[in-house]
């Protein structure tokens, strides 16, 4: 229904009604439906039904119909609302394809890492993709590194933003927080089983509501009108597809190296071994960062798994 809709333009009832095979009578109701939803749909006696102006509309049709991927999405379960997608797809990871991909309206338990919240409004993009590369679990980095590298270029090829990644995987704007990746992998022994690549966009959020410590920002504040989430989620999708067949090479490290907005900067890391603070001076192939210390005459730590928060260069 939606689909027929989506163009934007007058579609009457008659010719939806023709093409869905059902009585005007439950188009109607259809429609009736998706306004519950929250969906501005107009209805004139003459023309029939349109989709209001403005209306980013998420609908698993048509997010399949341009989908340009050998594997990645080709099973895509969408939920109107669901507590987290990492969650719903971690129920079905043992057993699913890969390349499986859970997308939700709205989370009502979004989590980030270490347990904190995710706001997860409608109008952004919640979405966990189940990958099942044959890699040992010690290399689990990889898939973090080539997914947030496919989504730093989809940014770039859609939206011309130039989305750095703060280590070890967030993307920022303009030292905004745009997107947030939440991985959780399982294994046997030492082979990795699965992962859930877990992956929330502020598409067109407001992030107005949320608390200004965050220092989020949105796509639809950084190019001033709304995006469409079919778009982005295709390109995506198919961006995540392409680093994934390209996972372990030299190319993917050397540009997630170069989208880096954590080197050179000052930073204070909360790891295993306590917090650390000093200049970030490298990022290895294996993802971890090198931490010159302050006052240490030059001691340079290595973490490869932590919390990072940017210092102003001033309080170094
Ligand atoms: C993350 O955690 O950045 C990973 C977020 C992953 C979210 C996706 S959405 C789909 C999938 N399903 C889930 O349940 N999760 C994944 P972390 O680095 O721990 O950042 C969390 C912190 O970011 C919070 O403590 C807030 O300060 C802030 N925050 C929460 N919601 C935000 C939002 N929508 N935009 C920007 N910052 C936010």
């Amino acid at each position: 229904m939606l689909s027929y809709l989506a163009s934007g333009s007058w579609v009457s009832g008659e010719e939806i009604a023709s093409k869905l095979g059902v009585s005007r009578a439950a188009v109607w109701k259809q429609v009736q439906a998706l306004r519950t939803k929250g969906y501005q749909i107009q209805s004139s006696t003459n023309k029939g039904y349109r989709l209001g102006a403005n209306q980013d509309v998420l609908d698993p049709e048509m997010i399949l119909k341009g989908l340009e991927t050998d594997f990645v999405g080709k099973d895509l379960r969408y939920f109107r609302e669901v507590s987290s997608t990492n969650e719903a797809a971690r129920e079905i990871a043992a057993n699913c394809e890969n390349g499986t991909v859970v997308l939700a309206e709205v989370q009502t338990k979004g989590r980030g890492r270490l347990s904190r919240p995710w706001h997860s409004p409608t109008g952004g993009i919640w979405i966990s993709i189940v990958l099942k590369p044959e890699i040992p679990l010690a290399q689990a980095y990889r898939i973090n590194m080539a997914v947030s590298v496919a989504i730093a270029r989809a940014m770039l090829r859609l939206y011309g933003i130039k989305a750095g990644i703060k280590w070890p995987n967030d993307l920022l704007v303009n030292d905004r927080k745009l997107c947030g990746i939440l991985m959780e992998v399982s294994a046997e022994t030492d082979r990795l089983e699965y992962a859930v690549v877990g992956i929330g966009i502020n598409a067109n959020v407001d992030e107005n509501s949320f608390p200004s410590d965050w220092n989020a920002t949105s796509l639809s504040r950084e190019m001033g009108s709304q995006v469409s989430r079919t778009k982005l989620i295709q390109t995506l999708l198919m961006e995540i597809e392409k680093a994934y067949k390209q996972m372990g090479e030299l190319d993917t490290y050397l540009d997630w190296r170069d989208r880096s907005v954590t080197l050179g900067r000052h930073v204070r890391v909360t790891s295993s071994d306590g917090d650390l603070e000093g200049q970030a001076v490298y990022l290895s192939e294996d993802g971890a960062l090198g931490i010159e210390l302050a006052g240490e005459h030059g001691e340079i730590r290595r973490v490869v798994a932590g919390d990072c928060v940017h210092l102003r260069a001033l309080l170094s």
